[in-house]
């Protein structure tokens, strides 16, 4: 899980019009902008190059880059979002994208995904199906990836929003594993760390090079980390969680 660049977006003035499942409340915007700015600090103090791209106001929910694009050491590829009102970020993205990478393929329509619902653990990748992601993304992603020597597995989701919502990979076979995941077939061979249900929310976190960085406030999770060996950084996400983002969500890392 070693990476050295990551983009990430601001959020806009709209982003509290966003799309939410949630009823935590209507975000506050100047609190957004300090936990995403927080967001970038520990991003830089895990020694990674960020790329910061100014708001879109069009886009409310824009800031949940990892949806519209999925970036692998080889290859970039376009996603299709599967929400209308997001479905456009991806031709926002697409030039910051290429800014980095030759080699990019497109998920087509009928075909949707939401990056979101892309996990990549060494060369296996898995493949959420969700209500945002559909049969035919999924497949078009699996034949991408497939030319690329990794192996895709398409895993139907029961509850989660996104794939990545439950299940959040470290490196070094150890997984972290919430609600539905955690006795799932397909996750059989890794070394789990399980999340309880009260804690759900922290199943969502992300390695970077030596660190893992967590929402604050789920001190079992956060234990079990670092018992596993990996440092944390807490980070306050209450004003993305009500807008059912997490901190993968946020950037895309590469
Ligand atoms: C949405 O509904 O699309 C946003 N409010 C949240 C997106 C979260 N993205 C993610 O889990 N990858």
């Amino acid at each position: 899980m070693n990476f050295s660049n990551v983009i990430v977006k601001t959020p806009g003035k709209s982003y509290t019009q966003g799309l939410s499942t949630s009823s935590l409340g209507i975000p506050d915007y100047k609190k957004t902008l300090k936990q995403h700015a927080a967001y970038v600090d520990a991003l830089q103090q895990c020694g990674v190059e960020v790329t910061k791209l100014p708001a879109s106001e069009d886009f409310p929910d824009s800031t949940f880059v990892e949806d519209t694009a999925v970036l692998t050491e080889e290859f970039a590829v376009i996603t299709n979002p599967g929400a209308t009102s997001r479905n456009r970020e991806k031709v926002l993205m697409e030039p910051d994208i290429r800014n980095f990478y030759q080699t990019i393929h497109y998920i087509k329509s009928p075909g949707t995904l939401d990056g979101g619902d892309v996990l990549q653990a060494e060369d296996q990748v898995y493949i959420g199906i969700s209500d945002r992601t559909n049969n035919a993304g999924a497949r078009q992603f699996k034949t991408i990836v497939e030319q690329f020597d990794y192996q895709a597995t398409i895993i139907p989701l029961k509850a989660f929003f996104h794939l990545k919502t439950g299940v959040a990979y470290l490196g070094d076979n150890q997984m972290v594993v919430a609600g539905e995941f955690i006795d799932h077939p397909d996750f059989a061979s890794y070394d789990k760390l399980i999340i309880s249900d009260e804690e759900e929310y922290a199943a969502n976190c992300i390695r970077i090079n030596d660190n893992v960085i967590i929402p604050d406030g789920y001190p079992e999770a956060r234990d079990k980390i670092e018992a596993a060996g990996y440092p944390t950084i807490a980070l306050d996400m209450s004003e993305f969680k009500k807008q059912d983002g997490g901190l993968s969500c946020l950037s895309l890392r590469f």
